[in-house]
């Protein structure tokens, strides 16, 4: 039987100074993930660098860094079965460009760099971002 699995999501600065934070969680919610953990932050410099280390060397990254800490974002715990590959089909491609129709990069991001979501792409890297997050008491009850 499959069991619910997580992964990590993050409405990015663009859209939570859009106004489309609520929109991005009804979406999310409508294709069948549950809301397990949820927390507006402002990321500092240190973080943001720290949660996209693996792209330290791109030449994107500080740009990447500077956007992700130009204003709050929602990092969120979801739940489904087969969550992180679920969850990459409901973004869309990294540009929106290039994104299916109807996924949330392509409704709602409007740059290859400014594209409003992010989402783990893998388990293992989806159990490291929600523990970048959220409290090992939280992430106790949520991995069970
Ligand atoms: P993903 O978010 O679809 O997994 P990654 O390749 O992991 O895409 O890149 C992480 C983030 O870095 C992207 O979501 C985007 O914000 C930014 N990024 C990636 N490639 C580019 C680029 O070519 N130009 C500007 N920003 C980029
Ligand atoms: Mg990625």
């Amino acid at each position: 039987m499959p069991s619910p699995s997580l992964t990590l999501a993050i409405v990015k600065p663009d859209a939570v100074a859009a106004g489309n934070t609520g929109k991005i969680v009804a979406h999310l919610e409508q294709a069948g993930f549950t809301l397990r953990a949820a927390s507006l932050v402002r990321l500092s410099p240190a973080e943001a660098g720290a949660f996209y280390a693996v792209h330290r060397e791109r030449p994107f990254y500080a740009g990447l860094v500077e956007f992700m800490t130009s204003g709050p974002c929602l990092p969120m715990a979801l739940e489904r079965e087969d969550a992180v590959a679920q969850l990459r089909t409901a973004i869309g491609a990294t540009d929106p460009a290039e994104a299916a129709p109807g996924t949330i990069r392509k409704l709602y991001a409007e740059s290859k760099g400014k594209n409003a979501i992010h989402a783990s792409d893998s388990d293992e890297n989806a159990r490291r971002e929600v523990g970048f997050f959220f409290s090992e008491g939280e992430v106790a009850g949520l991995w069970g």
